[in-house]
């Protein structure tokens, strides 16, 4: 996909270059043309700043106590049924613009490769926390499912309801989609989540905010466009609050 978009790039203005000899001679294209090729090279570093990893910390460093914040517990019989059979029921779907729609047990997901990285959660509200996640590459269930080629954002929809009953979901692009460090987390500091920080299924995307991290994922939806779920906005507090849907750190 990142490939794609920059060989485009790059095929673009070399296309450009090559097919108009009179006009390269005419003094005002060729500062058009130089121009071009900065923004190209501009849009390039930023494509590849966004692919950049988020610094990974020593197994030390990490917080004494990873804190829980926004839902600790979802409400409602569902959720509690699931924890009560210790989510061996929970399915995470991956549907939406996909060419083979996925459920996924957690045990599955378990048994499948995993990746671990010891990071810094950031939240907004002013806090940060030192923790060792262990999960799954989101690009390995992308693969799975097929991304259409319409495809444009992975919409994460959550398990816990939030005031007046509004889910709570968050969504991000497909550089993030698939960057090294993304993954569907299930185990913090070599055990097991705990509910309070997303049982069973948490998404860790490490180059954003603490809210981008959606806990208790149930969902993950291939869309085109974000305008047309709940609030626009790509995210309940987005939605609700005017927060960034980028909220790259
Ligand atoms: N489903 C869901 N995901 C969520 C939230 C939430 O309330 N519900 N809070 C967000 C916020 S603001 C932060 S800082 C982190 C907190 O993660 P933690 O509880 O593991 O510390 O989860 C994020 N993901
Ligand atoms: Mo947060």
């Amino acid at each position: 996909m990142i490939i794609t978009r920059r060989n485009i790039l790059v095929g673009g203005a070399a296309g450009l270059l090559s097919g108009c000899d009179a006009l390269g001679k005419n003094e005002d294209f060729r500062k058009l043309l130089a121009l071009g090729e900065k923004g190209n090279f501009a849009i390039q570093r930023s494509l590849q700043d966004r692919m950049a990893l988020a610094k990974e910390f020593r197994p030390q460093q990490r917080s004494p106590v990873f804190r829980m914040n926004g839902t600790r517990q979802p409400r409602g019989e569902a959720y509690a049924k699931h924890a009560s059979e210790k989510f061996a029921n929970w399915r995470l779907t991956v549907d939406g613009l996909v060419a083979r729609p996925q459920a996924f047990s957690v045990a599955q997901l378990m048994a499948g490769p995993k990746r671990s990285q010891i990071t810094r959660h950031d939240c907004v509200e002013g806090w940060s926390a030192i923790g060792k996640w262990t999960g799954i590459p989101l690009k390995l269930l992308l693969d799975a499912a097929g991304l259409k080629s319409q495809a444009r954002f992975l919409v994460f929809h959550c398990a816990d309801k939030m005031g007046f009953g509004t889910p709570y979901y968050e969504s991000i692009d497909l550089i993030d989609a698939f960057h090294p460090q993304t993954i569907l987390a299930w185990a913090l500091n070599d055990e097991t989540l705990m509910i309070g920080n997303g049982a069973p299924l948490r998404l860790r995307v490490e180059r954003q905010l603490g809210y981008k991290q959606a806990k208790y994922v149930e969902r993950i939806e291939a869309v085109d466009d974000l305008s047309k779920l709940y609030g626009g906005k790509g995210g309940y507090w987005e939605d609700g609050a005017g927060y960034e849907w980028y909220a790259g750190i």
